[in-house]
């Protein structure tokens, strides 16, 4: 398996999460994002928006990272990362979606701003208070559960962790939100979550 990630890339990041934590044989292919590599038509062969991460298994290319995660959670994770049940399956993609709605439009957009100047949708005030909506939603659960989907990790924290762990470089604090910092702790101690 071939994944495609960029030099920085908070989304290319849930992927090496996966990868690691379920020690996924694959080979890296770094694309240079200062020279707009992802842009090349090359790339666009690979992922027609033009964004990482991608990834290619034999012959099939998947890009998005909630359908890279999917893809290796299925063939390398089997029921832990990603169940297959109705009930289970349908509230670890809760999460996925949150991530690339919520948490991806709002506190991504918002930090991608402030950091890189660069403003996709709306201002940093409307960023913010679009991410905060993720932030309380899983405030909320993890009050009272370790976990975000489940009784145990799926997929769901590597698809969240990345743009909440950088919410405050969009100037949003995460002390209002106790129950998140200490569930970011305990995916940093998974045997094999890997840092940014
Ligand atoms: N929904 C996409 C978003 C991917 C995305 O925004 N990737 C960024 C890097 S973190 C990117 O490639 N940006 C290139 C651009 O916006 O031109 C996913 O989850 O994969």
């Amino acid at each position: 398996m071939k994944v495609y990630l960029g030099t920085v890339s908070g989304n290319s990041y849930k992927l090496r999460i996966l990868l690691s934590l379920l020690k996924a044989p694959h080979e890296v292919v770094i694309i240079d994002m200062k020279n707009k590599q992802h842009k090349s038509a090359g790339f666009l062969k690979i992922n027609p928006r033009g964004e990482v991460p991608a990834l290619e298994d034999g012959g099939k290319v998947i890009w998005d990272s909630a359908a890279c995660l999917v893809y290796v959670a299925r063939k390398y994770g089997g029921e832990q990362w990603l169940p297959t049940d109705a009930a289970g399956l349908a509230e670890v993609t809760q999460w996925l979606v949150l991530a690339a709605t919520e948490i991806q439009c709002g506190l991504q957009y918002a930090r991608r701003g402030v950091v890189q100047g660069r403003w996709t949708l709306g201002t940093l005030e409307e960023g913010q208070a679009f991410g905060r909506i993720a932030l309380n939603i899983a405030e909320q659960r993890l009050k009272n559960h370790d976990w975000l989907a489940l009784d145990r990790p799926t997929i769901a924290e590597p698809a969240c962790f990345p743009y909440i762990e950088t919410a405050p470089e969009g100037k949003v604090a995460l002390e209002p939100y106790p129950a998140i910092i200490k569930w970011m702790e305990r995916c940093k101690k998974l045997p094999g979550w890997v840092g940014r």
